[in-house]
C-alpha cells in the first residue's frame, strides 16, 4: 500500500511530466524567513517541500521550521535528512534513505535502523529512496563519506541506481552536491533512466530554467533546488523552472 504523499507525487509526475520540488534547508534559515520563503513558493507551482541539510539542525529549530511551514502551505512537507537530528514529528513524510555510495555502514544501514521506530512512533510516511552521490558531491559528499561517482562515469551512476532499484528502492536521486558548480549533466541522467524503472530525481546545483529543462529532457522526473530560493526574486525563478519542465514525460 502506497502512502498518500508517494501517490500524490507519482500521479503528478504521470499526469504532468516531469515536477519540481524546493529544498529548504533549516540550518540557513530563521522562522520569519522560512515564512516568507515558503510564501514566495506558494503560487510557483512547485509540488512539496523537502526539509533538510548536510550538517547539524536543533531538533526545536527543525520542528519549528516545518510548522511554519506547514502553515503555510497546503503542498506535502517531505523530510530530507542527514541523520536521525533530521527527524521531525510536524512533517507529512521522510524520504527514508540510504547513502548508496557512501563508505560507512552508518549511512547504508546503521542510521536508519536507529530512525525507523521514530518514523512509526511519529506517524511518518517513509518513502524509500537510494541517494547517490555524483560529481563534486558537495557537503553531502563529505559528510556522508561517500565516494562520488565522477561525472564521466554514467554507467558507474547506473549501476548505483539499479542496486537502489533491486534492493526495494522507490526513487532515486543524482546528487550533484548542494550549490555544486555543474548539474547533474544530461548524459548522466539519460545513461542512469534507461537502467532503471523507477523515478528519477536530479538535484545540486540547478540554477535556470535552462538547465533544469536540460535534466527534464534528459529523463529527471524529480527536479530539486535548494540555494535559489534564498536569492531575490525567488517565487518567479521556482515558477519559470515548474513552467519550463512541466509536460516532460520521461
Ligand atoms: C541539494 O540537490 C539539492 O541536496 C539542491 O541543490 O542547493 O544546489 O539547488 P542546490
Amino acid at each position: 500500500m502506497l502512502g498518500s504523499v508517494e501517490k500524490y507525487l507519482l500521479d503528478k509526475i504521470k499526469v504532468e511530466g516531469a515536477i519540481h520540488m524546493t529544498l529548504i534547508d533549516p540550518e540557513k534559515i530563521t522562522l520569519q524567513q522560512a515564512s516568507k520563503i515558503v510564501e514566495n513558493s506558494n503560487d510557483s507551482g512547485t509540488s512539496a517541500i523537502m526539509i533538510g541539510g548536510s550538517t547539524f539542525i536543533s531538533q526545536t529549530h527543525l520542528d519549528d521550521v516545518v510548522k511554519t511551514i506547514k502553515n503555510t502551505v497546503k503542498i506535502p512537507t517531505i523530510l530530507f535528512p542527514n541523520n536521525i537530528t533530521g527527524i521531525s514529528r510536524y512533517a507529512d513524510a521522510i524520504w527514508f534513505m540510504s547513502l548508496l555510495n557512501s563508505t560507512d555502514p552508518y549511512f547504508l544501514m546503521g542510521a536508519q535502523v536507529l530512525g525507523a521506530p521514530l518514523v512509526k512512533k511519529y506517524g511518518l510516511e517513509p518513502i524509500p529512496m537510494g541517494y547517490v552521490i555524483v560529481g563534486e558531491g558537495g557537503t553531502a559528499g563529505i559528510v556522508g563519506k561517500a565516494i562520488a561517482v565522477p561525472y564521466n562515469k554514467p554507467e558507474l551512476a547506473a549501476a548505483h541506481a539499479l542496486a537502489g532499484q533491486y534492493l526495494g528502492m522507490h526513487f532515486v536521486y543524482l546528487e550533484g552536491g548542494s550549490g555544486a558548480k555543474d548539474p547533474v549533466p544530461p548524459e548522466m541522467i539519460q545513461v542512469v533512466k534507461q537502467y532503471i524503472d523507477v523515478p528519477l530525481i536530479v538535484g545540486g546545483g540547478i540554477r535556470t530554467k535552462e538547465q533544469a529543462l536540460a535534466a527534464a529532457s534528459a529523463g529527471a522526473d524529480v527536479i530539486v533546488t535548494g540555494n535559489i530560493i534564498e536569492g531575490i526574486d525567488a517565487g518567479r525563478k521556482i515558477s519559470e523552472i515548474v513552467e519550463s519542465i512541466r509536460g516532460i514525460k520521461s
